[in-house]
């Protein structure tokens, strides 16, 4: 689809590289081990891929710190296995999206090692956020804030002469630190890196905590959550750290960039912000395309929520004619397969689900998550798939601690168990060592035992599986142009357990009650409860065709 528009209506599938699959056998992802399996992502019919960081990285942050923005990191490849990736990519027809992580690198990239070699007020420190310490001899950080991983935000460096020095800004790990996006330099030096990938053929970048990169000027105390959360867990819209109104100009800089290389090429803001209208705020026709729907995301099975955050989305996005985005799920929060597990309030976000936890029903979850997902792909707008979730997989719980890798836990001393559980690799075959993950050292975290029932070639021969449901529902979407549809409610369809819309002359329903709907005989196109597991109770979900156009009872129904 080499429509300007594509993006509109897209499905595009999110690959983990050191989870998806490991072709040299070291235990860890690789590029050539996506190139081998691209074929798998094509057969199931989604427009693009978006890989999480590849780049050079000491992986303090699974390379979300990048110490070189225009190479691939060894454990993952080289470039050249890049550019087949990408050959790989064109023929099969599907496009490659790359991750852009500009609010921070490593504290190995050159530019942050220069900074720590120079003086205060030098040049090099001015890449980053320096400031003096307060209290008695600068013992006490600059402000207050906090590090979305735990601990403050602040780290305090030696001089050059070896003494107690400035302290530096870090949102996230101390190992990344915050880009001064004040100063020119960094600019110049991102435009680089887009241009660069751009070059190599990429159709687009996810942009990393986009909101984040300019704070506010003096950088205040932060009353609220210190690390912009508010109450409910979403970052405050009137943190100093996010949303700043300096945004803009970069935004506008790099979309003129991306359209310097054709109207196909966007930028998607991950910027978990609320309200929603702050979202549709960095999505305009000379800025970013989309942004990811973490309200959404965020408003699990609460069909109240589910339901204003839906109206709201499409309101506050068509003001600025760009359709939403929809997820689910994604390498930062449990997978909805375990999160649908609960009645009641899950795992937080970050907080992992461990052996000693309350644990989810996985049965429950599949189900519900079934249902959460077709009623997802209907919706007019771009969804964004995360890789397994096609599979139904639940979060890895029996992760030995010294294997965790995720910060979060470290820097909380393990009260938060981070979120290496959505993050373990991919099982493909149900008969091979690793479950075809790779034939060589043990995955980096280890498959639990109930991925064997879901490998992908045992889902793949079973049409009652919930790879199944995802194939017959990707292809119904696009037969049907769903991403390109709109959406009415279907009040009659409505509940307390139950949200219907009309997408077009296709019913599209999402039951959680225990008994099933009835819906009209010979019109269930696909429906989700059967899949995969037991269908007893929990949620269910299906369609429906109808063979006219027009009246309510031969709409096209999808049950959920
Ligand atoms: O995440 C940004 C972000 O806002 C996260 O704090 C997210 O809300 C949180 O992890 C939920 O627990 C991005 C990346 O997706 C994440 O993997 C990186 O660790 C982070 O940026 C720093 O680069
Ligand atoms: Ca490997």
């Amino acid at each position: 689809d080499n429509a300007p528009g594509w993006w509109r209506s897209a499905v595009i599938y999110q690959v983990y590289p050191r989870s998806f699959r490991d072709l040299n056998g070291d235990g860890i992802g690789d590029l050539a081990g996506i190139t081998a399996e691209l074929p798998q992502l094509a057969e199931l019919d989604v427009d693009a891929v978006w890989l999480s960081p590849f780049y050079t990285s000491p992986q303090r942050d699974a390379g979300y710190d990048v110490s070189d923005y225009c190479d691939v990191d060894p454990i993952f490849g080289t470039l050249g296995d890049f550019d087949v990736m990408i050959a790989e990519a064109n023929r099969l027809g599907l496009r490659v999206i790359v991750d852009l992580v500009p609010n921070h690198c490593s504290d190995q990239h050159v530019a942050f090692q220069a900074a720590l070699a120079s003086p205060a007020g030098s040049p090099e420190r001015d890449m980053f956020i320096f400031r003096d310490g307060t209290g008695p001899e600068g013992h006490e950080p600059p402000n207050n804030w906090q590090s979305h991983f735990g601990g403050p935000a602040w780290t305090r460096v030696a001089g050059p002469d070896g003494q107690p020095d400035q302290w530096y800004l870090h949102l996230f790990d101390s190992s990344q630190p915050d880009f001064n996006w004040d100063n020119p330099a960094v600019h110049a030096e991102f435009e680089r890196v887009l241009r660069f990938w751009l070059d190599r053929g990429v159709s687009g970048f996810r942009v990393d905590v986009a909101h984040a990169l300019v704070k506010a000027p003096g950088l205040p105390a932060w009353g609220g959550r210190a690390d912009g959360g508010s109450s409910d867990g979403f970052p405050g819209h009137e943190a100093p750290m996010f949303g700043q109104p300096a945004l803009h100009d970069i935004f506008r800089a790099w979309r003129l960039i991306l359209d310097g290389y054709g109207p196909d090429r966007i930028l998607c803001a991950e910027a978990n912000v609320d309200p929603l209208p702050r979202l549709a705020d960095w999505v305009r026709s000379d800025e970013m395309h989309q942004a990811f729907n973490f309200p959404y995301l965020h408003a699990g099975l609460d069909v109240y929520r589910m339901r204003s955050v839906i109206t709201d989305s499409l309101t506050a996005l068509d003001a600025v004619g760009a359709p939403s985005t929809w997820v689910l799920s994604n390498h930062d929060v449990v997978r909805h397969s375990s999160r649908f597990g609960y009645n009641g309030p899950g795992p937080r976000d970050g907080d992992g689900i461990g052996a000693a936890d309350p644990q989810p029903d996985a049965a429950l979850g599949r189900r519900r998550a079934a249902a959460a997902s077709l009623f997802m792909l209907g919706l007019p707008g771009a969804a964004y798939l995360y890789q397994g979730e096609e599979l139904g997989l639940p979060d890895g719980i029996d992760i030995p601690e010294h294997l965790r890798q995720d910060p979060t836990f470290a820097r909380t001393g393990g009260a938060r168990l981070g979120r290496d559980g959505c993050r373990v690799p991919l099982p493909w075959r149900s008969t091979e060592r690793h479950l075809g993950f790779g034939s060589g050292q043990d995955p980096w975290l280890p498959l639990p035992a109930s991925f064997a029932d879901l490998a992908r070639d045992a889902q793949a021969a079973s049409p009652s599986s919930h790879l199944s449901l995802y194939r017959n529902m990707l292809a119904l979407r696009r037969e049907l142009g769903l991403g390109r549809g709109s959406l009415a409610w279907a009040e009659d369809w409505c509940s307390v357990s139950s949200l219907a819309y009309l997408n077009g002359d296709t019913l599209v329903l999402m039951n959680l009650n225990h008994e099933p709907l009835e819906m009209p005989a010979g019109s269930v196109l696909v429906r989700s409860a059967g899949s995969g597991s037991g269908s007893d109770s929990g949620s269910d979900s299906g369609s429906d065709s109808g063979s006219d156009s027009g009246s309510d009872s031969d709409a096209t129904r999808f049950l959920a």
